[in-house]
């Protein structure tokens, strides 16, 4: 969304739009079907029912949030003995790690070979410490979006926040300045523009998970909808 649609009638239209698309989603989502044109199972890198792209098609609930590095922050908390909170600097200063990955988006395209920077989810979990309780991890955007994950899909070796995609800075369209890439699930699960990494006892199904969406989402195994 750019600032010259925030007029009145800009929002109403937006917002219309928004709705609609979310609902057509969560049609989708409750009718259980598998996306148009998806094969029935490939064998292999590529998970049953997803085709390949060489692009990579931006998704999200329509806004883009603008957050400049100099105001943002990551804050890290709940279940956790070391709450933290990061400013940008602060963030750059941790070690920083690469990782090549594949995409599996739930509307069936895949993108291989995603070469991302940032820091490592391990990095985090090591520094914050999770409570014997802490069994979820909810993410949060500045979009208000949330999705949830079971904390040893966070607690793995390819998953991190990104702050860079094939050597440039993460586009904001893509989440920038710093999404989590959690490679494993659907990309659903991998928040843009994350603020906020919350431990939680207790699961909390966020966005998509309380309108349909599996809430797990193995790709491997096809947890589309539930
Ligand atoms: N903050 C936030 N993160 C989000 C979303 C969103 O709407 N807001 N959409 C999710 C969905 S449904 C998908 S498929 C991927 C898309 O990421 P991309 O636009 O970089 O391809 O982001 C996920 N992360
Ligand atoms: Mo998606």
């Amino acid at each position: 969304m750019s600032d010259d649609t925030r007029g009145t009638q800009g929002v109403t239209l937006l917002g219309k739009l928004r709705e609609k698309l979310i609902a057509r989603k969560t049609d989708w989502a409750k009718a259980r079907r598998r996306p148009d044109g998806a094969a029935a199972s490939v064998a292999g890198r590529l998970p049953p029912g997803q085709r390949l792209v060489k692009t990579w098609p931006v998704l999200d609930l329509g806004i883009t949030p603008d957050t400049p590095q100099a105001a943002w922050r990551l804050k890290v908390d709940g279940r956790v003995a070391h709450p933290l909170e990061w400013d940008w600097p602060t963030f750059l200063a941790q070690p920083q790690t690469a990782r090549v990955n594949d995409i599996h988006c739930v509307t069936a395209w895949s993108r291989y070979d995603n070469h991302w920077q940032g820091v490592a989810a391990r990095h985090v979990i090591a520094l914050v410490q999770p409570l014997a309780d802490a069994k979820h991890v909810v993410f949060h955007g500045h979009d208000g979006y949330t999705t949830n994950v079971a904390l040893a899909y966070f607690d793995s070796d390819d998953v991190l926040i990104a702050h860079g995609w094939e050597g440039q800075p993460l586009a904001r369209a893509h989440g920038g300045p710093a999404r989590i890439v959690l490679p494993r699930l659907y990309f659903w699960k991998s928040a843009k523009w994350v603020r906020r990494i919350e431990f939680v006892a207790a699961d909390h199904p966020g966005f998509w998970e309380t309108r349909g969406y599996h809430n797990r989402g193995d790709p491997w195994t096809e947890e589309r909808y539930d």
